[in-house]
């Protein structure tokens, strides 16, 4: 699919398809403090990331672990604090960039990529195994505000005001981002995708600058040693800029949040590139009918082309684990 093939039924997998709705992973989480405990317990990894596969039979696994575990192994510690999320101490000026290590700190990441050994070798035929990584300017916002932010004051006027100082940090982003995926690739996974969640807060030369080429110049180093790993692209809320990213970034299929229309990505986007998406979590979490009307709505958009049945973002944590089984029914439903 990823390789320009059309696929009926499409493969579907979901965004956080591991985790907070399924009451199996509640046993596991509550055993641990720092949710960063159970990424880097490749035991524990190993069975939340199996638990899905388990339950409902997706077409492909996506390791469990973070996006932060990047900054997390450059030397700034995070921490899940419960009911307000990761917390790092911030970085805010050039001068601070320095204090990061050099390199990725392997040691600390080793347990990630063991949990992919571990999957790839109890993963089932025909069941693709996925790793990930933020992309620098993503894992930058949460490196720069210190945690999830609204307004995200620190980081853009950081990189308005001094856009060769925060390149710095982005640089070092591209660079170890490039060394951990291609690290994930040696443990066994099959495809790569890279989360870009606060791409939509950008201006468009602003997206060019700091989410098509950071994303472009890592799918190139990784390309390199690894081009047959497809690479799937999620620059979420990026609007009228998808069709550029697909065009630019040498990713071989987008992810599409869901204010996109699937009639748009049929005509457009999927002319270029492989599509995922885009269900409205919201709409997987009410479920019936009105679930029923919009999967038979995204079907029927984009089955003739390449494409992987996904939802717009994340799985929300209250969703019935249910309405999970009666969406794969209808996707696979011919
Ligand atoms: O307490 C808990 O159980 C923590 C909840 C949780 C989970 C289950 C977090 C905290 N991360 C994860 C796992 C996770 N995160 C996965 C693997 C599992 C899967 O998909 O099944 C993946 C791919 C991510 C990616 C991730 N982490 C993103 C990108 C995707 C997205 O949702 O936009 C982001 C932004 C994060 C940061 C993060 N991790 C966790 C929290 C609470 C946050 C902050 C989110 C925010 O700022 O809104």
């Amino acid at each position: 699919c990823l390789n320009g093939e059309t696929l009926n039924p499409p493969p579907i997998w979901l965004m956080r398809q591991a985790g907070r709705y399924l009451p199996e992973y509640m046993g596991i989480r509550s055993s641990v403090t720092n949710f960063l405990d159970l990424c880097y317990n490749s035991d524990l990894a190993t069975e939340i990331t199996l638990q899905p596969i388990r339950r409902f039979g997706f077409d492909a696994a996506i390791i469990f672990s973070d996006i932060l575990v990047l900054p997390d192994a450059l030397g700034q510690k995070v921490d899940f604090k419960s009911g307000i999320g990761p917390v790092l101490k911030p970085i805010r000026s050039r001068n601070q960039i320095g204090e990061l290590k050099q390199v990725c700190e392997q040691e600390i990441l080793k347990p990630v990529y063991e949990s992919i050994s571990k999957v790839a070798a109890s993963l089932g035929p025909g069941v693709a195994l996925i790793g990930f990584a933020g992309a620098p300017w993503t894992v930058a916002t949460y490196m720069v505000e210190g945690g999830s932010s609204k307004g995200f004051n620190y980081v853009k006027n950081w990189a308005i005001s001094d856009p060769e100082g925060f390149g710095e940090l982005i640089k070092k982003l591209i660079e170890s981002t490039t060394v951990h995926l291609t690290k994930q690739i040696e443990a066994g996974a099959e495809v790569i995708q890279i989360f870009d969640s606060w791409a939509g807060i950008l201006s468009p030369s602003e997206f060019q600058r700091w989410c098509v080429e950071p994303v472009a110049e890592v799918v190139r180093s990784i390309k390199v040693d690894y081009p047959e790993i497809p690479i799937i692209g999620f620059p979420k809320g990026a609007g009228l800029s998808y069709e550029g990213y697909a065009e630019k970034t040498g990713v071989d299929g987008v992810s599409v949040d869901y204010t996109v229309s699937p009639a748009w990505m049929g005509q457009t986007l999927q002319r270029k590139t492989a599509v995922q998406g885009n269900l409205d979590p919201h709409i997987l979490q009410v479920g019936g009918s009105v679930m029923i009307n919009e999967v038979s709505k995204i079907k029927k958009s984009l089955e003739n082309g390449p494409f992987i049945f996904n939802l717009g973002h994340g799985i929300l944590p209250d969703t019935p684990p249910i309405n999970v089984s009666h969406l794969i029914e209808l996707v696979r439903d011919p």
